[in-house]
């Protein structure tokens, strides 16, 4: 039986990486993909997913969009990123798009696909989860046909990654761009895999990886990934605010692949406003969750590798 997911993410590098590879796996079924204008601009991100499910998808899927609004914006720079990955050549040469758009918004177009199987659902979430609470909020019954939530999300160390005004800097972005979003879903029952920096901070783009790709070229998948990873500055000398990680396609591979990692259960509860906002702190008075602290790093740079091969 494959395991049934629902794809909700705002369009950077790494999340439109994350679909193509959703789309290699043969162990699950995407259900629903939906785009929310988070690290992105959306109409692009719109635009790329469509043109990844026609050139590297099988089944029938529409893409839908989310209307949802933030309360910390991403910068700029990074939400140009998906005007970059749609403009690739590979994706345009077909000169069509295929892909529908879906007719409901992203949380309404969610809460369909879950009642629409009979089995659980798991969601991957890659961006913010702001659809995910006005869903909840919109037909609570959800909860209990959603087998857990996969998110990329969070981070128990003392520093995130949010380098902001008024802010302290304990935060990850996908938590500070809507920290009430987090603090509705914290308030649910669901069962909560976070892929937090813990984890991610040991898969970085590195110029290692990049000339592995460009190695083995000749596979269409691998190329691709390759191309959408020659926009993106790798980890050189030491960390910057702009050095990219693999955060979504790490968080995308555990859903594929949980034997790459470790997990550990602990009880947060999330920041929702002050300096400290999107802030996950670990609690004795907290919710469970189930924290990705640890990864074997040559393990998920080949999975992701040869999952690319098969495209
Ligand atoms: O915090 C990680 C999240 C992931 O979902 N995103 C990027 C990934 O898609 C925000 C982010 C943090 N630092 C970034 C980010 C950077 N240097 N460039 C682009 N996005
Ligand atoms: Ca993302």
């Amino acid at each position: 039986m494959k395991k049934k997911i629902y794809f909700n993410h705002d369009g950077g590098v790494d999340d439109l990486v994350s679909l193509f590879l959703l789309l290699q796996m043969d162990t699950i079924e995407l259900t629903g993909v939906s785009v929310i204008p988070a690290d992105c601009y959306l109409e692009p991100a719109m635009f790329a997913s469509r043109k990844i499910i026609d050139r590297f998808g099988k089944g029938s899927l529409d893409v839908a969009e989310s209307n949802s609004r933030g309360k910390n914006p991403f910068p700029k720079d990074w939400r140009l990123h998906a005007f970059f990955v749609d403009a690739l050549p590979i994706l345009n040469e077909s000169g069509k798009i295929v892909t529908p758009v879906a007719e409901k918004p992203a949380h309404l177009h969610m809460i369909d696909a879950i009642h629409a199987s009979d089995e659980k659902t798991t969601l991957l979430f890659t961006g913010p989860l702001t659809d995910l609470a006005r869903a909840l909020d919109e037909d609570p019954s959800i909860e209990e046909k959603i087998d857990r939530l996969v998110w990329m999300g969070g981070t128990f160390r003392d520093v995130g990654n949010v380098e902001e005004p008024e802010h302290d800097g304990t935060a990850e972005w996908n938590v500070f761009w809507d920290p009430e979003a987090a603090g509705r879903v914290w308030k649910s029952s669901i069962e909560i895999d976070l892929v937090a920096l813990e984890s991610t901070s040991q898969v970085p783009l590195t110029v290692d990886i990049r000339n592995r790709w460009a190695s083995e070229r000749k596979h269409l998948g691998v190329d691709f990934i390759g191309q959408c990873y020659a926009m993106c500055p790798p980890l050189v000398h030491f960390t910057t605010n702009s050095t990219y990680f693999l955060w979504d396609v790490l968080t995308t591979a555990f859903v594929g692949n949980s034997d790459i990692v470790k997990v550990k259960r602990i009880n947060s509860i999330v920041h929702t406003d002050g300096p400290s906002q999107g802030r996950t702190e670990e609690t004795d008075n907290g919710r469970p969750v189930n924290v990705v602290y640890d990864v074997n790093s040559n393990a998920f740079f080949d999975y992701i590798t040869e999952l690319s091969k098969k495209a």
